[in-house]
């Protein structure tokens, strides 16, 4: 068969190759080879992890060719190439997923069932690659799955963490964290490479006069560590592109360790050693909350050092001048965690290559575009100005000199106007003088983004008002999106047979071609297949609930279902307290036919946060109760699923009748696990929020669950004088609901364990649980009466699906790449 037909029929029988052509015959002689001389162990006594070894082995082989003609071919074109910067890829299991994008999946399943394995099986051995900590970083994994499967020339860069989000457990309702091993039985996916860059630290500045007798600063570091690129491919679906992701390890700089070696100092030698690969050992796992460690800065700035390098380094072996260098590359910055690569750009450029300021300047700031994910003040980065300047000495003097110009520049636009100076400048005076990370990605980018539409205008009319009214043109909304590959197609396969089997398979490279499904809204015998599919999905969650957790839950029963980190402005408590409310009407008899349903959360608490971790307890403690109570344990279930992962994930989504998405309005900047149940057919209920506003406008309105707040309705509240305790008097549930918690009646009498969390509602509630409360209740009541009607729902259920076209990371990146990169889509 020809590699590059495209394939658009709906496979109903299992072809006995791939479309390159690949047999199960082909991958079954390759497996025993693998089992042989890779892993080497016969395979009747080989383990479940050696079979694992052994199939990478085998999936790696098929996309080396790939990855070779990838890269050769974007060096023949000379094409403009994207640098993705980004702290955090949550790359999820790499197995299924190259076996879907390969087109292998079927043929593996043959080959393997012919030697006695089975293919998922071995799939639950693979360590999943936790190199992020949440939305921000599984987004750009999203990113590289599109920009593979649209043909777009990327190299993504990040840190190879030894150690990645832990791994949490549940103790008594409290979360316990664990360290994530990920790599203790090394890594099939990843390919070492011979390259490696020296990136320094400490010291001090000086200037001195060059040949030609020009004045010129250099850094005299104190502390130099080397890089070491890892390269995972990333395959396109259905494509021949596979992509580079490129993780940089830290290590020790040899000749550094030798001269202290050859002193005699042995054990100082191998300590120089261990501080050096400290830098990259552990993700931080804080998310939207900056700390301020020296160490994260140094992560920072050393896995960005290298990309640059890199990238100037690729840049020179295609024969160009580094003058031209944005016009070959465009470089993304993943929120501020890369923008220390502006500073960085200009320090190699003059410093290392004799650039004078305006041509440096010139290169870098038509370079960089800068993605913001958060409006939450105490996640925008800021570094204290001792810290940073202690690190980077000539970094600092860099962002003074692009400051000072920057601000000559606004006081000749706006004279006299100090308080708009002070509010621009990229020091920060308020307090302990500071870096602010996000001015200085926005002053050294040609373009500026955020993720969702309110969360751009929030921008553009508050956070970075003054920079948008200066340069509007460089402001944009690039909406998320989320792999469909991943997320529908390899987590749902029962609902993407039936997808195929009525609507074909054009979808999978465009997903609006679900709209095709909206035909069927009304056969009341499609929407039963429907909803069967969606049951396969809820059995097997509870079957791997009652395994894990030993809680029985009905799969007939409504799935609520609420995952992502905890956090207070995502609101988990809100949930917990109405979860409590029903409890109490249940027990109380005013709530007499309750419609059965299974509360499911899960996602992890930053831990240092301790608030955080005191609404998993709360949500555990609420699990206890009821369901341990004969009045509700049959009606309600509510469980708190460990670990929340990109694999459990992919278990739980399917599963999701109700998607909560109930952050407090203008808090969350998009939100993508919202797309993620919207495509596999949960229905919403939200606040008008991050994308939320998007899901609702493409589904209508019929087929979403409002309340609350809006963010201009927050703002006006918060400026009249939130009074939170007022709305707990005029409640009478929310009263009985807070004070029962309060009185230790819902929990054998304890009081104490969440009297900081209710005190904090009563008399701060900065996410405003208790002023949205009421209205929670009300849409809760419609959701379950709707849920009822079986017809009703799965019409809604079908439509959501039929209309998340926009929210695949495609559509996205068509976006960024005609917008922002400049760059060609397949
Ligand atoms: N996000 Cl700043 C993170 O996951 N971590 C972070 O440190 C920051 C943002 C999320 C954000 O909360 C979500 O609303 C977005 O959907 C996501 O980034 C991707 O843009």
């Amino acid at each position: 068969p020809q590699q590059h037909e495209p394939e658009q029929q709906a496979q109903d029988t299992q072809p006995s190759e791939n479309r390159a052509g690949t047999s199960a015959k082909d991958l079954e002689i390759s497996f025993r080879n693998h089992m042989t001389h890779t892993v080497g162990r016969p395979l009747e006594n080989s383990s479940i992890l050696d079979q694992y070894h052994a199939l990478a082995a085998v999936v790696r082989d098929r996309m080396m060719d790939q990855w070779l003609e990838t890269i050769e071919n974007y060096k023949q074109h000379n094409v403009r190439v994207l640098g993705y910067l980004s702290a955090e890829y949550l790359l999820g299991p790499h197995l299924e997923n190259a076996l879907l994008n390969l087109d292998l999946r079927p043929q593996m399943e043959e080959a393997l069932k012919n030697v006695g394995l089975d293919l998922a099986t071995i799939a639950a051995e693979e360590p999943e690659p936790g190199l992020g900590n949440g939305g921000l970083g599984r987004l750009a994994a999203c990113f590289m799955d599109s920009l593979s499967t649209l043909d777009v020339p990327v190299l993504g860069y990040g840190l190879r963490y030894e150690f990645g989000i832990f791994r949490q457990e549940i103790v008594d309702g409290w979360q316990v964290e664990k360290s994530d091993k990920w790599l203790q039985y090394g890594n099939p996916w990843e390919i070492g490479a011979s390259t490696s860059y020296e990136v320094c630290f400490f010291g001090h500045t000086e200037t001195y006069n060059d040949d030609q007798g020009l004045l010129r600063h250099r850094w005299v570091p104190e502390h130099t560590v080397k890089g070491i690129p890892y390269d995972t491919p990333i395959p396109g679906y259905q494509t021949r592109t596979v992509n580079r992701l490129r993780l940089w390890k830290a290590a020790a700089v040899d000749s550094f360790d030798l001269s202290i070696f050859n002193s005699g100092d042995y054990m100082g030698a191998v300590r120089q050693k261990m501080e050096s690969e400290t830098i990259s050992k552990v993700l931080y796992p804080p998310d939207e909350q900056i700390q301020g460690k020296r160490l994260r800065l140094m992560q920072q700035y050393f896995f960005t050092s290298c990309s640059l390098q890199d990238m100037l380094r690729l840049h020179c072996m295609r024969g160009e001048k580094l003058s031209t260098f944005h016009e070959k590359w465009t470089i993304q910055l993943n929120d501020t965690h890369p923008s220390i690569g502006i500073p960085e750009l200009m320090r190699l450029l003059m410093d290392n290559h004799n650039f004078s300021w305006d041509d440096a300047w010139n290169v870098t700031q038509k370079t960089f575009g800068y993605t913001n994910h958060t409006l939450l003040p105490e996640a925008l980065e800021r570094w204290p100005l001792d810290l940073f300047g202690g690190l980077l000495p000539r970094h600092l003097e860099i962002i003074y000199e692009i400051n000072e110009r920057f601000l000559d520049d606004m006081r000749s636009r706006y004279p006299n106007d100090d308080a708009r100076m002070r509010r621009m400048s990229i020091i920060g005076e308020e307090g302990e003088r500071s870096v602010q990370m996000a001015k200085l990605a926005v002053i050294g980018s040609k373009a500026i983004n955020g993720v969702a539409e309110l969360h751009t205008q929030l921008l553009e009319q508050d956070t970075l008002h003054d920079y948008y009214e200066t340069f509007p043109e460089r402001f944009s909304n690039k909406t998320n999106g989320v792999t469909p590959r991943r997320w529908l197609m390899l987590s749902n396969p029962c609902l993407v047979d039936l997808i195929n089997e009525t609507i074909g398979t054009r979808w999978h490279k465009d997903l609006y071609g679900l709209r095709g499904l909206e035909h069927f809204a009304d056969d009341k015998n499609f929407l039963a297949r429907w909803r069967q599919a969606q049951e396969g999905c809820k059995s097997s969650l509870a079957k791997y609930i009652s395994q894990n957790l030993s809680i029985t839950v009905d799969p007939a029963s409504m799935f609520d279902v609420h995952v992502k980190r905890i956090h207070e402005y995502k609101r988990q408590h809100l949930k917990a307290l109405h979860i409590l409310s029903l409890y109490c009407q249940i027990k109380n008899g005013t709530l007499k036919n309750p419609t059965p349903t299974t509360y499911l959360f899960g996602g992890k608490a930053a831990p240092s946060y301790v608030m955080a971790k005191l609404m998993i307890k709360l949500v555990c403690s609420v699990a206890d109760l009821v369901n341990n109570d004969p009045a509700t344990r049959d009606v309600m279930k509510v469980v708190f699923l460990p670990n929340y992962s990109v694999s459990l994930g992919q278990h739980i989504y399917p599963a999701a009748d109700l998607s909560e998405q109930i952050s407090t309005a203008g808090k969350e900047a998009s939100g993508t696990g919202c797309m993620k149940m919207m495509m596999n057919g949960a229905v919403t209920i939200g606040t008008l929020d991050g994308a939320n506003i998007e899901i609702r406008k493409e589904c209508g309105e019929e087929n979403f669950f409002l309340f609350g707040l809006t963010a201009p309705q927050i703002a006006d509240t918060l400026h009249a004088g939130y009074q939170p305790r007022a709305y707990y008097e005029r409640s009478p549930l929310l009263k009985e609901v807070m004070d029962g918690i309060t009185s230790g009646r819902f929990f054998g009498g304890n009081s104490a364990t969440f009297a900081p969390l209710v005190d904090n509602l009563l008399s701060w509630d900065p996410f405003f649980v208790l002023a949205d409360f009421d209205s929670y209740d009300t849409v809760h009541t419609q959701v379950s009466d709707a849920y009822r009607d079986t017809n009703a729902w799965g019409r809604m259920s079908l439509l959501n699906t039929a209309r998340s076209g926009k929210f695949s990371s495609d559509r996205t990146i068509r976006e960024y790449c005609r917008d922002i990169w400049k760059l060609p889509v397949g």
